[in-house]
């Protein structure tokens, strides 16, 4: 099939119309036609916001952990969130996406790494003897903690316990793959890095560091941040007035720049007080919630998405949204690819009226 721009529509004007086809057919487009598709007025996400009810998740979860074990080829047993409106990017939001991974007693999921950077938050885990080994370092995962993957970072997990262990991943390989900058390795055992003292990092990111210690850039952060401080972290806020748009907010900081957890992912923890309901805003940034406890509901551009516990829902950039808890208070644990528009200056936030609802989300499949 022969490729060509776009034909523009026909003016009436056969000798304009003529010269529209030959510019479509010599791969060219008349800016005077096109100009408002080119640069967008306002911004058009082109996906809409999904919710994925932990439910559904979790059924299918335990039946992939019957069926598939993670090992070379397989590599990991995870699910991933693919936005029905961006199923060829296999992307939850444009930039990133999120995934359910199982870990089962005894099991390991080989090392690897890629330039995708990655987080992991615990969204089902007992405790004990259960981590992810980035370079050689162990960072457990008890539940809510946060551990980092950065990009190029050799990784494995393993389940030393007598329980299952379910994570959120969220990567941002779609913002990679549109990069076109996407590289895999499996481990080469011949490669193996020297292994670290457990806790190497989390001795070295406090107030107090050791003297002269100076971490190679492409080696921080390696970071694990425990619930036990962040809860007690966001805990000491409760008082205070907290975000307009989303009640009392964490930032999970690089802790050596104060600066995002990732150089294109913010990972945040929120805490929605008993019927809260922030105000709305839209802004350039797309974010994926994790639903960690407590229920309530968000209106994203007049579409109620009601959530409970290890629902995960994304909103699109420029997206009218508000937050409400409903029943008590609510905890939230999200992803958003801002720090990649303030890296080009492109973030910009706007405060909108409480929205009218047109309709509830259903859940499909
Ligand atoms: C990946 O490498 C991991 O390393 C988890 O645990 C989820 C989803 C898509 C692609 C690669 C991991 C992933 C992934």
């Amino acid at each position: 099939m022969a490729r060509g721009a776009n034909p523009a529509p026909a003016t009436g004007d056969a000798e304009l119309d003529r010269l529209h086809g030959e510019l479509s057919q010599a791969h060219v487009i008349p800016t005077w036609v096109f100009a408002p598709a080119i640069i967008g007025a306002a911004p058009a996400a082109g996906y809409r916001p999904h919710l994925w009810k932990w439910r559904r998740m979790h059924e299918l979860l335990m039946r992939a952990g019957e069926l598939v074990t993670p090992e070379r080829g397989a590599e990991r047993r995870s699910i991933d969130h693919v936005n029905p409106d961006l199923v060829a990017h296999n992307a939850t939001s444009h930039t990133l996406a999120t995934a359910f991974q199982l870990v089962r007693p005894g099991e390991t999921a080989p090392a690897h790494r890629h330039t995708a950077g990655a987080v992991r938050f615990a969204a089902r885990s007992r405790g004990g003897d259960v981590f992810t080994t980035v370079q050689g370092e162990k960072l457990v995962m008890e539940r809510f903690d946060l551990v980092l993957t950065p990009k190029w970072m050799w990784h494995e997990h393993e389940n030393r316990t007598g329980h299952d262990i379910i994570w959120l991943d969220a990567l941002d390989y779609p913002f990679v793959n549109l990069m076109r900058a996407s590289f895999f390795e499996p481990h080469d055992e011949d490669r193996r890095h020297a292994r670290r003292p457990s806790g190497y990092t989390g001795r070295r990111i406090g107030p107090v560091r050791p003297a002269g210690w100076d971490p190679y850039p492409e080696e921080a952060p390696l970071v694990r941040y425990g619930w036990a401080e962040t809860r007690a972290a966001l805990e000491g806020l409760r008082g205070e007035a907290g975000s307009p748009h989303d009640g009392v907010i964490l930032e999970y900081v690089n802790p050596f720049t104060s600066g995002p957890t990732l150089p294109t992912m913010s990972c945040r923890v929120q805490l929605l007080r008993e019927d809260e309901h922030t105000g709305c805003h839209r802004e350039t940034a797309s974010t994926i919630y994790y639903a960690m406890q407590g229920g309530g509901f968000t209106i994203v551009d007049g579409v109620r998405f009601d959530w409970g516990e290890g629902d995960v829902l994304v909103i699109p950039p420029w997206a009218w949204h508000e937050h409400a808890s409903t029943g008590g208070e609510a905890y939230l644990f999200s992803v958003t690819d801002k720090p990649i528009l303030d890296t080009f200056g492109y973030y910009r936030e706007e405060a909108g009226a409480h929205q009218q609802v047109t309709e509830s989300f259903a859940e499909t499949g």
